[in-house]
């Protein structure tokens, strides 16, 4: 272990040029790609040893989601396609600052404090986004791998979804499915066509208000190849019209985060009146949905909008199926407020509020049979428990009903159980995945014959404003749970508590940016004017 922890210190050309500390945060390391050599070096090696102590394939995704072109970042995927288990993250955040001169003493560090028999084998899979820095960062990433001895699979560019799968895949010897894209495609594409089928049979080829036309806003990411790929397997079954595919700069004024943020459409996007839109982001692992009215306004259907479409559909399968299993949502503050109502007491389904951050969500959806969980911001995906799984399948293959007088209700269960089965494996169940989610989306519409203003018409969004603000030292505030309220500076929760009672429907917060060095503000109101009003006051209390 020595020896190699010595030669390890010896990349001069991964040495540690600056002096800025950097922290595995939300989603990993993120920062200006420039100061990225260093780390991705260390993660690397850092990936090898956890491939140790699992026995397991891990993943190394390179990207920086919807950021600018000129960062990069990084971040590990666990076994089961899930995020790096939090007490390794401090792990990571101290092996990527600690001086060269440190840097073999603290590889051993790691080594013994977690027992690794660094003679067993290592797997670790590599994937990456479109940026520029990105073949440069993810082949410093692949030397420390390798110098640990650990075998190394790099699938180039992909989706940070795609690769969350291949570990899973990989890991749960293909029972999650083949740990390849043309697996990946053909999993997701043979769901959705399986639904499509089984509705069709019920119900007729006729769907209503449903139009299998999309325009989609690759924002000039991974989304744009991996669609066009996923496209050809549906291209008898939906039609896209594709922008922002590799021509331009990556995530400018185009992308989900873009959208949302922003409540306006993509640039060099042309769409007509009532087309059906997506916009991705940079790594594909978000989607948010939109359209342009008759008097040309925009319309946004965001994370907390295929929330509630697909807490609606699961939970009408259910009740087709008389199947009593335990179905929550969850959401975090930036959910709009009227999305949480509606899921509560129309839909009738308990709603969780927890940080932001996917991998807060992604724990509380555990504790359903199943969970849906989504960011306002499109980021999500709905979780299945081995319990909902087991009875979901014993109900498809029951054939107690084929010589009963109750056949045709039975017959109506084994569908709605055939269709959930469909559905699990459409979703992406290790992280959001704006593909599966385009194609979920896509299905329930389509089951239901809906346009994309029937699905908008389940309830009115409360008018919304995010702003930034930029402080000197934006972690003096520190929020207390998942509502955010203010634990420090004291006093300022109480003045925020004053200025939202002055407006109706009043709802506003602050927190800490993990991703970028800035204070984000959100506040919805009973009309755009007041959202505004409230964000930019809440805003000056800040500064
Ligand atoms: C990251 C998170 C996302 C969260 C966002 C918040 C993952 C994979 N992504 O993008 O879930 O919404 O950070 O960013 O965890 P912020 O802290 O800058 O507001
Ligand atoms: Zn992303």
């Amino acid at each position: 272990a020595w020896a190699l922890a010595a030669e390890a210190k010896g990349k001069t050309d991964y040495s540690r040029k600056h002096e800025k500390a950097i922290e595995y945060g939300t989603a990993g390391f993120r920062s200006k790609a420039v100061d990225l050599d260093h780390v991705l070096y260390r993660i690397g090696i850092l990936a090898a040893l956890r491939s140790r102590v699992k026995g397991a394939t891990i993943g190394v995704m390179i990207t920086a989601s919807h950021n600018p072109v000129a960062d990069n970042g990084v971040k590990i995927v666990d076994p089961s396609g899930e995020m790096l288990e939090i007490l390794w993250e401090t792990i990571a955040t101290n092996l990527a600052n600690v001086k060269d001169d440190e840097l073999s003493a603290t590889i051993i560090q790691i080594v013994d404090q977690e027992k690794i028999d660094l003679d067993k084998p290592a797997s670790v899979y590599f994937g990456r986004d479109t940026r520029p820095s990105s073949p440069h960062l993810s082949n410093a990433a692949v030397e420390g791998s390798t110098l640990f001895n650990a075998s190394v699979k790099d699938f180039g560019i992909v989706t940070t979804p795609m690769l969350h799968y291949f570990v899973a895949a990989y890991n749960s010897n293909n029972e999650y499915g083949i740990p390849t894209a043309e697996g990946y495609f053909s999993k997701l594409t043979s769901a959705f066509r399986a639904f499509r089928e089984e509705v069709i049979s019920e119900r007729g080829p006729d769907c209503g208000d449903y139009t299998p036309i999309i325009v989609a806003d690759m924002a000039n990411g991974v989304g744009g190849p991996a669609m066009e790929q996923m496209a050809k397997h549906l291209k008898d079954l939906l039609t896209f019209e594709f922008f922002n595919v590799g021509e331009g700069e990556l995530n400018h004024e185009s992308g989900a985060d873009y959208v949302k943020v922003r409540q306006t459409l993509p640039k060099r996007v042309r769409i007509k009146s009532k087309d059906r839109c997506v916009s991705f982001d940079g790594d594909a692992d978000r989607i948010v949905y939109y359209y342009q009215d008759q008097s040309v306004k925009f319309r946004l259907l965001d994370g907390d909008r295929i929330a509630s479409l697909v807490a609606g559909y699961i939970k009408n399968l259910l009740d087709i199926m008389g199947m009593e299993l335990n179905i929550g949502v969850v959401q975090t503050a930036y959910a709009n407020g009227a999305s949480t109502k509606y899921i509560k007491e129309v839909l009738q389904i308990p709603v969780a509020c927890v940080h932001t951050g996917v991998k807060h969500l992604h724990h509380k959806a555990q504790e359903f049979d199943i969970g849906i969980y989504f960011e306002a911001n499109g980021h999500g995906t709905v979780l299945f428990s081995k319990k909902a799984k087991v009875l979901i399948k014993a109900l498809r293959e029951d054939k107690s009903c084929y010589n009963s007088s109750v056949y045709r209700l039975a017959g109506g269960k084994r569908s709605a159980a055939r269709k959930m089965l469909t559905f699990i494996d459409m979703v992406n169940e290790t992280t959001g995945d704006a593909i599966a989610d385009l194609l979920i989306v896509e299905t329930i519409l389509h089951a239901r014959a809906w346009s994309v203003e029937t699905w908008e018409n389940c309830y009115t969004d409360l008018p919304n404003r995010q702003l930034k603000v930029t402080v000197k030292d934006r972690n003096i505030i520190k929020v207390i749970d998942p509502q955010c309220h203010i634990g420090e500076p004291e006093g300022l929760q109480e003045d925020f508590d004053r200025l939202i009672g002055l407006f109706a429907d009043g709802r506003a917060f602050v927190r800490p940016s993990g991703t970028e060095d800035v204070v984000r503000v959100y506040a919805e109101a009973n009309t755009q004017a007041n959202a505004d009003k409230l964000a930019v006051h809440i805003a000056k209390l800040v500064h």
